[in-house]
């Protein structure tokens, strides 16, 4: 099978679908693109606009979440990120539904916040991945496509300062679901759920990037990685990436 994943590099969406298949041993070869400039791809390989997009010699899978079921269909059912035995099956249905809805969408506007004032960082995250031409392009055009960003997710201080309060509600949610000492958000086994939150969260709490990356934020975003990790549902996430990410 010649599977080709197209991607947004940095999208935490993306990573969601990298780590299931990376973690069903499924080969593929990812094609990265620039936001905006992806909708070229996307749009010619599947006639849809997000990515991720997976394609294969006989599928075509456009949403993350049909990603990791595809995943699971390599794995034994006692491995898979969806089990199927209730009431579990329902729990981390609804959670990973949830992280979707929520955690997704609003991790990613807090970085947009800053990402898009920021032309280094702007350029640091999403060109270095990029096939030559194409990095070409984005630099040059990378005031317009920051521009873009900014208005489509309507990024202002207030807007980031918003983003931060619904995210420390939702770790502190987290938080408490871990306190028990539970190994998973949902008991002993790793699910979807756990996959899921920790991908999404990659905006928020800046997973995988080194200290000096970190280090050259705005302040404020910083602060809010800071207060973030050091939660429970933090620190228990940046622990589970370490162990359980081991391809990438
Ligand atoms: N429900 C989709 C959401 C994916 C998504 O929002 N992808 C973003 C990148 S983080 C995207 O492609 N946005 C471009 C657009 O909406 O045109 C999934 O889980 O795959």
């Amino acid at each position: 099978m010649d599977a080709r994943l197209i991607t947004i590099g940095p999208s935490h969406y993306c990573e969601k679908a990298r780590w299931a298949l990376d973690r069903a041993g499924i080969a593929f070869t990812e094609e990265p693109h620039a936001p905006l400039v992806h909708w070229l791809y996307t749009y010619a390989a599947t006639g849809t606009r997000t990515v991720p997009a997976l394609v294969t010699d006989n599928e075509r899978i456009t949403d993350s979440t049909d990603i990791l079921h595809f995943a699971d269909r390599a794995l034994a059912p006692d491995a898979r990120l969806f089990p199927t035995e209730e009431p579990l099956a329902s729990e981390v249905g609804v959670l990973e539904a949830r992280f979707d809805d929520e955690l997704g969408p609003v991790a990613r506007r807090l970085a947009y916040c800053y990402i898009t004032r920021d032309r280094e960082l702007f350029l640091t995250l999403f060109a270095g991945s990029l096939p030559p031409v194409e990095r070409a392009l984005v630099t040059r055009v990378e005031r317009v496509l920051r521009a873009l960003l900014a208005k489509a997710f309507k990024v202002s201080p207030h807007a980031a300062a918003r983003m931060r309060e619904k995210l420390s509600a939702l770790f502190g949610e987290m938080s408490e679901r871990l306190e028990d000492g539970r190994a998973y958000l949902t008991g002993p086994r790793f699910t979807a759920a756990d996959l899921t939150f920790i991908s999404l969260a990659t905006p928020a709490i800046l997973i995988g990037q080194p200290a000096e990356n970190i280090a050259r934020l705005p302040a404020d975003y910083r602060e809010t990685v800071k207060e973030l990790r050091e939660t429970r549902a933090g620190r228990w996430a940046l622990d589970v990436y370490a162990r359980e990410r081991t391809q990438k």
